[in-house]
């Protein structure tokens, strides 16, 4: 499989062109590749192909064209991106309704090694819905809250109930708007039953349903899953942990848990570590098992126990091509179906867990939360047992590792602000109101083979950096900067604007936080909603300087995400391709809904989702409108120089020296 573009135009990461590099060299094709001989077709691209009913599919591409129903190319563009974002709020909300029911498996004690690890943030959790706490067991607060949260899957009427933790204002717009989504299982078969031939045909009638199906996700099934899962696993605060190909072992068994959900991969995390595992590890000549992670997966337990993240969406693949890995174990989503041709190979195995995902050729070990360690251990046993079948002299593990401190949970963050007996976020709302910390960026999102790997991530955070933006992190776009070492402590601060820099410095924090996973994108929405109950800054999201990016977006949940937080208030922009652009080249008037979704939601919603392809726009549409959004609530303008200009290390010139040599520099040698 010959590559058709530069290591460079494929992946920015040296770990990921070795192993491109590799691939080649043995013939094998991945994503990388796949995408140079797979070009997009142009007419889904623009959403102008519609395939709902068996008179089409209708392919529309001349001016006043419309389908054989009499579709026009608005209501099929509309009825495309609702989809999508349906199956994405549809992917998260699932795997909330997962958690939620190992929650109650969990308060009726049926779900074997799972305990209740985070009290604290069950009663706070519980106290948001009137839930009595005093005087009870965390297990009967947690029965109540799992019935509750299991109930807002199917609820029929009124109103889901995490949508009461938004400020004031959003819920009393979104009520107006009439999109407050009533149960989560029901926007989203609305959103299929109104997209199916014949039925909901006002574009921004659809597109009013997205707004109602992305809240339902983001207000409803993700914001579940993150609580449950802080709940279970622990709500996470720092811990240093690594990423990159590196994080492979030579010497030990090395299981990699890629996909979404922590039920099982917390589980395999516990069983590693049992004594019995590892003499069994021992006993087939390996040092102990070696867990790391890929995509989301990763992230949950990263961020809780510092498991190793062997890397994003697209290191799948690649380390695979190691020849290193015994087990790859997969979840739910993101999972490329090439991972198990491409595992024949070598010897890795890979075992799919859910019930819900099967691919052929792959093992299957059926995960059960009400026998999850014995599960666990069998998953591990299973990946020891291979050890025997590695060819030593077919591994090549990239060098390449950067360390990391992950785990900026919203209760961390005010913790930390704030102290322990007065959490807050009043410094930051502070910061962000005199002008230290310019606007607050959200880089999320995934990785996409069409442009080069972690190039667009790391680009818009390091330039927002200079900047003065803060930025947060969740998904694979939190893994890109902690493959690049962004997220340490003092790692790039010396490229970090004046102001920001000051304040990290000072709080003792990293520039760019990473937040969790895609399901913690919901860690923002309260994060935001908490620095307006803070005040100063508006009294609505939509009025704080902050906007989110997904760069190098790929997946429906993307949408999702994206739908909403531009109904939270957010200006949302996303890189590459529109699933909705048209072409007005060719069809006149074809990028009415990719306006829409613009300028007519900014009017209904004070959000807006955009996209731009040119990484420069983007960066300057983000300080566009931080700068806008500071003008609107009378904070000072923006002043790069204003700020960091005095104290010690300016003074002796020393603000490019990492913070350990700077105390040296300033306090001499003897200093410690
Ligand atoms: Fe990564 Fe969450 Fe995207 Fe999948 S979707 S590629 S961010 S793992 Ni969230
Ligand atoms: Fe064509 Fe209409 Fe059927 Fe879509 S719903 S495939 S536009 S006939």
């Amino acid at each position: 499989m010959p590559k058709k573009r530069t290591l460079e135009e494929y992946s920015i990461d040296p770990a990921a062109q070795q192993m491109i590099t590799r691939a080649e060299e043995m013939g094998l094709s991945t994503a990388f590749t796949r995408a140079d001989d797979m070009a997009p077709c142009n007419i889904g691209a623009a959403g102008m192909c519609c395939k709902q009913c068996g008179m089409g599919p209708c392919r529309l591409t001349k001016d006043g064209q419309t389908g054989v129903c009499g579709a026009t190319i608005d209501t099929i563009q509309a009825r495309n991106l609702l989809r999508a974002i349906a199956a994405g709020a549809a992917a998260h909300s699932d795997h909330g309704r997962g958690m939620a029911l190992t929650l109650k498996a969990v308060a009726n004690g049926e779900a074997e090694g799972y305990i209740i690890r985070d009290v604290a943030k069950l009663r706070m959790v519980a106290s948001h819905y009137d839930i009595p706490i005093d005087g009870r067991s965390p297990e009967e607060i947690a029965n109540d809250l799992a019935d509750l949260y299991i109930a807002q899957f199917g609820q029929q009427q009124g109103e889901v109930v995490p949508v009461r933790r938004a400020p004031s204002k959003r819920l009393q717009k979104w009520r107006e708007q009439g999109v407050v989504p009533r149960g989560v299982d029901r926007e989203i078969v609305e959103a299929l039953h109104r997209t199916h031939i014949g039925d909901d045909q006002d574009p921004e009638h659809i597109l009013q349903h997205a707004i109602r199906t992305g809240l339902a996700d983001g207000w409803g099934g993700s914001m579940i899953a993150t609580d449950i899962s802080d709940i279970l696993f622990g709500t996470p605060a720092p811990v240093l942990g690594q990423a990159n190909l590196g994080v492979l072992k030579i010497d030990m068994v090395n299981v990699i848990v890629h996909g979404h959900e922590p039920t099982l991969s917390q589980m395999i995390v516990a069983a590693s570590q049992d004594p019995e595992i590892i003499e069994y590890a021992q006993k087939a000549g390996a040092k102990g098992v070696n867990l790391s992670g890929i995509c989301c997966t990763a992230n949950e337990i990263l961020m809780r126990q510092g498991i190793p993240a062997a890397g994003n969406f697209l290191h799948q693949e690649l380390a695979i091509l190691t020849g290193a890995v015994e087990a790859m174990v997969v979840d739910v989503q993101c999972i490329m179906q090439a991972l198990v041709p491409l595992a024949s190979n070598f010897h890795t195995k890979i075992i799919t867990t859910s019930p819900k995902v099967k691919i052929t050729g792959a093992t299957h070990i059926e995960f059960d939360e009400h026998h999850a360690l014995s599960i666990a251990k069998q998953i591990l046993k299973e990946a020891i047992d291979n050890f025997k079948n590695r060819n030593k002299n077919k591994i090549v593990i990239p060098q390449s590792r950067e360390d990391l401190i992950p785990g900026f949970s919203h209760e961390y963050i005010n913790y930390m602000l704030g102290g322990s007996y007065r959490a807050s976020f009043r410094p930051l709302n502070d910061a962000i109101m005199s002008g230290r910390i310019r606007g607050v960026a959200a880089i999320v999102g995934c990785n996409n083979p069409r442009s080069s790997q972690d190039y667009l991530h790391s680009y818009v955070t390091k330039e927002l950096l200079k900047q003065d933006v803060l930025i947060v992190q969740t998904g694979c776009g939190a893994i890109a900067s902690a493959k690049l070492g962004l997220m340490l402590g003092e790692a790039g601060l010396s490229e970090v604007g004046p102001g920001l820099r000051e304040i990290c410095e000072t709080v003792g924090i990293p520039p760019v936080l990473h937040m969790g996973s895609c399901v913690d994108n919901t860690r923002i929405l309260t994060v935001l909603t908490q620095m307006v109950a803070d005040g100063g800054l508006g009294d609505d999201i939509d009025a704080v300087p902050a906007v989110g990016l997904a760069p190098e977006w790929m997946s429906e949940k993307a949408l999702a995400i994206a739908a909403y937080c531009v109904a939270s208030g957010a200006y949302v922009i996303f890189g590459g391709a529109s699933p909705v652009s048209g072409m007005p080249d060719r069809v006149s008037d074809s990028d009415k809904v990719l306006r829409y979704i613009s300028e007519g939601w900014e009017k209904l919603y004070g959000g807006k989702l955009e996209f731009i392809p040119n990484v420069d726009e983007m960066i300057k549409a983000t300080l566009e409108h931080i700068d806008k959004k500071r003008a609107a609530l009378g904070l000072p303008a923006y002043d790069p120089k204003r700020f960091g200009q005095s104290g010690d290390a300016r003074m002796l010139k020393l603000e490019k020296l990492p913070l350990e040599k700077r105390r040296t520099a300033i306090y001499g040698t003897a200093a410690k």
